[in-house]
């Protein structure tokens, strides 16, 4: 017996032999945070999954999503083979057909839309999965279209995209070095479980945390020397708020402003409209507290602060709320400076590695023109500033035909209810659409809507690139061979290109030429990073990132400046109404007419994470339902007594545009009139509940964390 079948049989009692580890990763949550993983293999089938100890991001630690990832990848529900659909477009009904077959129809449908209408009329989009996104980008543009769009419509980008228009690009916590943490709604714990231990050893140093959310958290009260327990959506006025006072107390960097900003005088005057009696009024914080607080930040540097992807940028004044927070940063000179917050360069689909890979010319170099993005007319910012569509102007367009109509989606995990009001799209995408694919692990509801639906493999079952914080990367191999008829959806994208003889030599090499391409340079090809099993050291990759660059050589923007006042911004036709400076609105501006405010009394905050569940894909996923088996509305103690709610009581939840039903579950974590809801249940999708056109006009991001509503006991629990 072989020591590590010896291993093997100490933790598996009556295991017998032939079992193999394999190593892998586990792709269920965000690109940046994907864990090594030990697959224990026996007869092709993984037996068990732990986190593989001496992996350099996850050091061994799996969380409750990664060990269900055996669940996961078992699923009843996942697809077989290639379907043909032979019912009406929701209903279900598919036929199974080869991949040949779907292949043909394919390329026949694609051709079809771009000859009887134009290459663009085919739009391409990519759900939660990054892995794949920068080949089908480029199969998009080789196609000819220039519709590339992705969930990060609504993740990542509105934050981006505010960096990129203030400091010409965002800047990472450098906790190591940092004395005081703006954790501004920081919740590791939740949603991104290894960056706790960098707080944690900042506080060991004797350093100080602030935390401003507006629930209760393991955060809050794990970690804060000061929390901040702030109305949803006021964050803005809260950073306005601060930095007037920092600016009256004498405590702003002044000598980085000058040197190193832009639009001073702008901001000064739209902050001194904040002072901290009209905050507190906003933000309904106490004021002691909120001098405390700013005070801690500016005078006990260097501070870094936490920018979050998706929790402040999912209100309707969200993307001046992150311009807000940034500036503090630069007015107390802590931007690319030891202890605040610096740039490092993304290697490969939003991971940073510290070395800079060629994924972006990749994406772009092949970029046909020739049209506008959907997306482009409504949302100028976002159009200058990204290379994607806007994803939130899709119905609109499909239903308009304005500019020009969409006819064919080829998806890969596109999930309807990613978007607001659900329903409405999949019905134009019923009526509209002459062609639609999806590609998928599982029969999702979206996939039903599909023409023809792939059934696509899991990351135990396939290879693919991810680079590592540290200069680490690996290549992955199979775990196990991929389930049913399933394929790597690269391999999906690589095939077609053969067949319908798009003109691209990368494309039609294949996966691994294309991986080659982009990471040339950085010392290190596909067939090296496949001589090893697990992450191995990127000769060229700087790490750790010095700061300092930017003040030395000057910041990515327009003045070369950090800019309080954004000249991209400034840039935009005045007719969009959009501020250069970042100024504050109310979250709910759009939803303040006397009737709608007292029809739906209720603030409703979707998607604040929770440990178990990740947007749809957990779900239907067993032993992480059963760690909350029933889709649940957290209710205030304060509001559930005056409303007569019991725990489990079901309720329905209404909004100006659709009703569903939830389970209550009473809390004090939140605050009275906030309600709290996870997005992605199919039987109670709170995106029924949020307007489509309820969206950021700098970003075009929804306002998935406030919006109106109501809820009425429907029954006892
Ligand atoms: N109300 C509300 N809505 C939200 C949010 C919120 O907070 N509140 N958050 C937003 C944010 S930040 C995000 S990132 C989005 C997430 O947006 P979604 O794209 O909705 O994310 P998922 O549901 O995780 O994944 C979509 C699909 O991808 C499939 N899939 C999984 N792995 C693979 C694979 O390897 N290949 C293929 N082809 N498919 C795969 C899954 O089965 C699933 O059907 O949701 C947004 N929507
Ligand atoms: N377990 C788990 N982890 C995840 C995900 C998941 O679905 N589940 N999703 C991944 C993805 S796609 C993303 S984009 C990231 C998102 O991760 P984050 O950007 O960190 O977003 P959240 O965890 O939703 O929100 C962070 C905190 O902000 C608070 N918050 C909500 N609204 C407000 C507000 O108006 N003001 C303030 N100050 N705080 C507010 C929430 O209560 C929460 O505690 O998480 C990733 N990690
Ligand atoms: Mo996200």
């Amino acid at each position: 017996m072989t020591e590590l079948e010896k291993k093997i049989k100490a933790k598996i009692p009556g295991a017998d032999t032939g079992i193999e580890v394999k190593h892998s990763l586990c792709a269920i949550c965000s690109p940046g945070i994907h864990c090594g993983v030990d697959c224990y293999v026996k007869d092709g089938k993984i037996i068990r999954v732990e986190g593989t100890p001496d992996h350099p991001l996850n050091h061994g630690k799996l969380c409750t999503k990664g060990s269900s990832l055996r669940n996961y990848v078992y699923r009843e529900d996942r697809i077989k083979t290639p379907l043909k659909r032979v019912g009406e477009r929701g209903e279900g009904k598919f036929e199974p057909i080869s991949w040949d077959e779907a292949y043909a129809i394919i390329a026949e449908k694609l051709n079809a839309v771009k000859q009887a209408y134009s290459p663009h009329s085919v739009a391409f989009f990519s759900g939660y999965c990054k892995w794949y996104r920068p080949i089908l980008h480029r199969f998009a543009h080789v196609f000819g279209s220039v519709n590339f769009g992705t969930d990060d419509s609504t993740c990542f980008a509105s934050m981006n995209i505010a960096n990129k228009v203030t400091a010409g690009c965002g800047g990472a916590p450098d906790m190591g070095h940092a004395n005081t943490f703006l954790g501004w709604n920081y919740e590791g714990y939740y949603s991104n479980h290894l960056s706790v231990a960098g707080v944690q050893k900042l506080k060991e140093r004797g350093g100080k945390v602030i935390i401003i959310d507006i629930r209760d958290t393991p955060a809050s009260k794990n970690l804060a020397d000061i929390f901040l327990k702030i109305r949803p959506g006021t964050d803005g006025a809260l950073a306005l708020g601060m930095a007037k006072l920092i600016i009256d107390n004498g405590w702003a960097d002044m000598d980085y402003v000058e040197k190193y900003t832009y639009g001073f005088e702008q901001y000064k005057a739209l902050v001194e409209q904040y002072p901290l009696d009209k905050v507190c009024e906003i933000t309904g914080l106490d004021a002691d507290q909120v001098f405390e607080a700013t005070k801690l930040y500016a005078t006990n540097g260097p501070a870094c602060t936490n920018f979050s992807a998706s929790a402040l940028v999912h209100h309707i004044n969200g993307f001046n709320s992150h311009r807000a927070i940034l500036c503090l940063s630069a007015l107390t000179g802590n931007f690319d400076r030891v202890g605040g917050n610096y740039p490092i360069p993304p290697s490969y689909v939003h991971k940073a590695a510290g070395f800079r890979s060629r994924e972006e010319e990749f994406r772009s170099n092949r970029y046909p023109g020739g049209q506008e993005r959907i997306g482009a007319e409504r949302f100028p910012l976002w159009n200058a500033q990204n290379d994607e569509f806007q994803a939130m102007d899709l119905l609109r367009q499909m239903e308009e035909e304005k500019p020009y109509p969409v006819k064919a989606i080829f998806g890969f995990g596109m999930n309807a209810k990613m978007f607001p009001e659900t329903d409405k799209l999949l019905a134009v995408m019923k009526e509209k659409l002459d062609f639609f694919v999806d590609v998928d692990l599982f029969m999702s509801m979206t996939a039903k809507y599909a023409d023809i639906v792939l059934p696509a493999c899991s990351s135990l079952e396939r290879s693919e690139l991810k680079p590592y914080e540290g200069g680490f990367m690996t290549f992955t191999k199979p775990a196990i061979q991929p389930l049913y008829d399933s394929r790597s959806d690269v391999e999906i994208l690589c095939d077609l290109a053969r067949l319908m003889q798009l003109d691209d030599e990368l494309l039609l090499k294949g996966h691994e030429a294309c991986v080659d391409w982009m990471i040339d340079g950085c010392g290190l090809t596909v067939a090296d990073l496949k001589a090893s099993d697990k992450p191995i050291k990127i000769p060229n990759a700087t790490w750790p990132v010095q700061p300092g660059k930017l003040l030395e050589n000057g910041f990515k923007t327009p003045s070369g400046k950090f800019e309080f006042y954004s000249l991209a911004i400034a840039s935009i036709d005045p007719k969009y109404g959009l501020d250069p400076l970042p100024s504050y609105r109310d979250p709910l501006e759009d939803q303040n007419d006397p009737e709608t405010k007292e029809q739906y009394p209720f603030y409703l905050c979707t998607g604040a994470r929770l440990p178990h569940a990740i947007h749809s894909r957990t779900h239907e996923t067993p032993w992480l339902r059963s760690l909350r088996p029933d889709p649940t509305c957290e209710v205030h103690a304060t509001d559930a007594n005056r409303l007569g709610l019991h725990n489990g009581d079901t309720v329905e939840m209404s909004s100006p545009y659709g009703k569903i039903r939830m389970k209550v579950k009473i809390t004090t974590k939140s605050q009275p009139g906030v309600l709290m809801a996870l997005h992605g249940y199919t039987e109670a999708n709170v995106n029924e509940l949020i307007g489509r056109n309820h969206l950021d006009p700098y970003s075009g991001y929804p306002g998935f964390k406030g919006m109106r509503c109501n809820i009425r006991k429907i029954q006892e629990g």
